[in-house]
């Protein structure tokens, strides 16, 4: 095994539109394609490292693309060393703001510099960062949108299916209580009445309506009430741990670790689950990990699959991996599942290549 240091030299982006085999339905939007950034820096020792990122919102390309240029262009023949990196970003974008595009971009980048070492050190990131490649305990989050109460039964019973899945999530928040509680029978149906139904309200109620709502679900043995309410109300957050017995769970909307530490301290959440695109890749990841094993939270993934996979490894309160199958599509060997579990290849790196194939065909035309 030989590491080698790294240098920056050029990135490489490219957008794509990837179709969703399930369109997302949900109180943040109606989505039929998702939107993918490839990220391929290159070095002057010639390994690349590849990361991709997912902001929800096509039209966003133009402005994060042009964003992660920037920051690569300021590190042009200096090493590649992510903790130093990420100072040296977050002093530059501080001016204009951390959160949004800002702290995307630099996520990106981040994410890429990891892989990049990682294959410099010929082993899969999680043993880089110490860890193993074991086997990463998952629930499939493909499907269970905000569509016709009659479909779920059946949809349910085909994602248990899929990775012989025990816990699946729902979206909850429909019009009527009666509706979230036919919903949750209509999933336990589908996929047995021992599944784990993590239940997602995608910020879609105000704090009243959540009081109620959740109240009111609250003896149906749900796994998680995940986003109750519009992310930054962390005082009203506060309130629902408090009052409610199902664990509130938060966290995807958490830009960078000082966010999540601040929320952790508000006590806004039983369980957090950071996005790698907003908490700042890698870095971002494992200071919010060594964050929320302090306070004793447990801490889950959103999105980003195969990166999040190798972080889990090394969290210590690693709960549950968010399986999404949304990029299967543009790599060139996607990750397997077996018995509800993500398996870590055996590859240096993350793991992530590209299948030029279907990257030409779903390429976004300026
Ligand atoms: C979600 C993810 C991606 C698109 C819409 C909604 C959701 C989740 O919040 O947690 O999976
Ligand atoms: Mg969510």
């Amino acid at each position: 095994m030989k590491t080698e240091t790294l240098t920056y030299h050029s990135v490489k982006t490219r957008a794509v539109l990837v179709p969703l085999k399930r369109p997302v339905v949900s109180r943040v939007g109606l989505f039929k394609d998702w939107p993918v950034i490839l990220i391929d820096l290159e070095t002057d020792e010639g390994i690349v490292g590849r990361a991709y990122l997912e902001p929800y919102l096509a039209q966003s390309v133009r402005y994060i693309i042009p964003a992660i240029h920037d920051l690569v262009a300021t590190h042009k023949g200096k090493v590649v060393a992510p903790f130093d990196n990420f100072q040296a970003n977050r002093k530059a974008l501080s001016l204009i703001g951390l959160q949004g595009v800002s702290m995307i971009a630099i996520a990106g980048l981040d994410m890429a510099c990891w892989d990049a070492l990682a294959k410099a050190s010929n082993v899969p990131l999680a043993q880089l960062l110490g860890g193993d490649r074991g086997p990463v305990r998952s629930y499939n989050s493909n499907g269970l949108w905000l569509n016709p109460l009659d479909g779920l039964e059946d949809e349910a019973a085909e994602l248990a299916a899929e990775g012989n899945f025990t816990s699946l999530k729902l979206r909850l928040g429909r019009a009527t209580l009666r509706e979230d509680l036919t919903a949750v029978e209509a999933v336990r149906r589908g996929a047995g009445d021992g599944v784990n139904l993590m239940c997602d309200f995608n910020q879609g109620q105000t704090l009243s309506d959540a009081l109620m709502r959740c109240h009111a679900l609250d003896d149906q043995g749900l796994y998680w009430f995940e986003e109750p309410i519009p992310y930054d109300e962390i005082q009203n957050y506060a309130r629902l741990t408090r009052e409610l017995v199902t664990p509130v769970q938060l966290g995807e909307n958490f830009y960078g670790p000082r966010a999540l530490n601040d929320a952790l301290e508000a006590k806004a959440g039983d369980y957090v689950m950071p996005d790698l695109m907003r908490i700042g890749g890698v870095t971002g990841w494992l200071r919010s990990s060594a964050i929320a094993g302090a306070h004793g939270i447990p801490m889950s993934t959103h999105l980003y699959p195969e990166v999040s996979a190798h972080l889990m490894r090394v969290t210590e309160t690693a709960h549950w991996l968010e399986w999404q199958d949304w990029c299967n599509p543009i790599l060139a060997e996607p990750f397997a599942l077996e018995n509800g579990h993500l398996l870590i290849p055996d590859r240096p790196g993350t793991g992530l290549d590209w299948n030029e194939d279907a990257v030409s065909r779903y390429l976004m035309n300026d």
